[in-house]
């Protein structure tokens, strides 16, 4: 594979100063030790207030940081918001947009999530774009159909923009479930998406796998052509299995 690895974190809704502290040192260290940044790119996602704490830890190191989610508008009135130019600020080099706790649990449709990938673009922050199928779609056999209309709107932000972003593959069933879906399950998807990438001339973007991805099945899920890394939620708060994953 000539794409470049990627792992990510995404710590959800989880952290405080101190134990942020704890995990980003063992994680900017450990990365270090192990030479993990050789093998691919690291970056964390903590909650908004934390962003400060974060770009200070890893502020010279190996690893990069991002964001949860971004707002599609500049700025004005919308309260709750944060906006890709607030993550510029914040040395933020990625923007996770539609995640599916964001689509399930704050109604967040795909015409939205690729005005958030575009708003990230413009300030040059990359755009994390999770899609993923629910357990119901994927027994009614619309794995692919669902997936398809996830992409659509970003997809139609053109060759050029899409080239600059991240797509991330989480089935639904398997976040935080402890249910992985099997290399060969996941590979389907991510072949499939790497179809629709190359029909637009964007084959070459990183398409990431997400879903209790542990230390354990990592590599398996790694050896697929076309999975290129994960985007990792709870085993991304304990550093020596994040890193794990990361030299996997
Ligand atoms: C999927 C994933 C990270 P987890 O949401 O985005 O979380 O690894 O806990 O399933």
């Amino acid at each position: 594979k000539t794409r470049q690895r990627l792992v990510i974190g995404n710590w959800k809704m989880n952290g405080s100063l101190a134990a942020n502290e704890v995990l980003l040192k063992g994680i900017r260290d450990g990365v270090e030790n192990t030479g993990a940044h050789n093998h691919c790119i690291i970056a964390v996602c903590p909650s908004f207030p934390y962003l400060a704490q974060v770009s200070q830890v890893l502020a010279g190191s190996s690893v990069s940081w991002g964001a949860q989610d971004v707002s599609w508008q500049e700025s004005g009135a919308f309260t709750g918001e944060v906006s890709a130019s607030m993550l510029n600020d914040f040395n933020c080099a990625w923007a996770l947009v539609g995640h599916s706790e964001r689509r399930a649990l704050h109604g967040e449709t795909s015409e939205q999530v690729a005005l958030k990938a575009q708003a990230a673009l413009a300030h040059n922050i990359t755009p994390v774009v999770c899609v993923g199928e629910t357990l119901q779609d994927r027994e009614q056999e619309k794995t692919l159909a669902v997936i398809q209309a996830q992409l659509a709107p970003v997809l139609a932000l053109g060759e050029q923009a899409v080239n600059k972003m991240v797509i991330a593959y989480e089935p639904v069933w398997a976040i935080g479930t402890g249910l992985t879906a099997s290399p060969e399950q996941a590979q389907e998807v991510h072949a499939y998406i790497r179809a629709q990438l190359n029909a637009i001339g964007a084959g070459n973007v990183q398409v990431l796998y997400g879903g209790s991805v542990k230390a354990a099945n990592a590599a398996s899920l790694f050896a697929m052509a076309d999975i290129d890394g994960a985007l990792v939620g709870g085993a991304a708060l304990v550093a020596e299995e994040f890193l794990n994953i990361a030299t996997a």
